[in-house]
């Protein structure tokens, strides 16, 4: 997987694979994606504190869940609103971690925002993960959108990048602590998702993976492995 799909260094710890999913695999991620929606129904979290709702609504994969209320942001084993386990993480997706992660240990959270007609997500880090040594994964699919990440502060300079259906990116190293954001999603630009817009599916290792905990002795060296790995024999 992805040794056919040529890469892109966007900025230090950022890749891109454009299309890394050919048109019918993510025919066939949708599909997989909406059966398990069946039984972990989209949902609209709200801010802590404030009670706002999201613009984009979400469910999750995977034996963790990142969920946000009005007591704040975490990782949790069950849906809100149903109160059931979250459903397995596709395979594919799997697949998709390890060939381009070579992180040692699997993502435990597989995060699905749904983006309709004028959601957006405004600048934020992610770092609600206690194993922040372990990339991201990003994959998106149906209408394009305009993605926008900056430093690890709120201020200073942005890039903006188009994403596209298919598009994977991965976050490690110096960026996996980087603001970022979607300004916009265009509306009408996919077919492939039905009733339109976009998901974005993220894959995250939430805990240390064994081996890789930090100890009193041991302290942040140990705990970070080669992050880009992914980097080495391809492109
Ligand atoms: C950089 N999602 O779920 S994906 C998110 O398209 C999130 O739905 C956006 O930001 C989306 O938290 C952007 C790109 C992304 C995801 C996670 C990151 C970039 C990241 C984590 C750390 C650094
Ligand atoms: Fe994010």
């Amino acid at each position: 997987m992805l040794e056919s799909c040529s890469k892109l260094d966007v900025m230090p710890g950022v890749i891109l694979w454009p299309e890394a999913l050919a048109c019918a695999e993510q025919e066939a991620l949708v599909r997989e994606i909406f059966a398990r929606v069946e039984e972990a129904p989209f949902y609209r979290p709200v801010m802590p504190k404030s009670g706002k709702p999201f613009s984009v609504e979400e469910t999750n994969f995977g034996p963790l869940g990142w969920v946000s209320d009005i007591s704040g942001y975490r990782y949790d084993k069950c849906h809100p609103v149903t109160n059931a386990a979250w459903p397995p993480i596709p395979d594919v997706l799997l697949a998709l971690w390890s060939a381009a992660t070579g992180y040692p240990a699997p993502p435990e959270c597989c995060l699905v925002n749904r983006y309709g007609l004028g959601a957006r997500m405004g600048l934020h880090q992610d770092r609600d993960e206690a194993e922040l040594g372990a990339p991201v994964l990003s994959l998106s699919l149906g209408d394009d959108s305009l993605f926008r990440i900056g430093g690890t502060t709120r201020k200073g300079p942005t890039q903006s990048l188009k994403l596209r259906s298919g598009d994977l990116l991965m976050f490690g190293g110096p960026a996996r602590l980087a603001f970022h954001g979607i300004d916009r999603v265009m509306a009408e630009t996919s077919s492939l998702i039905p009733g339109g817009g976009r998901l974005n599916l993220t894959l995250r290792r939430v805990t240390p993976s064994a081996g890789n905990e930090k100890t009193p002795d041991q302290g942040a060296d140990r705990a970070s492995h080669a992050p880009l790995r992914a980097g080495t024999g391809r492109g």
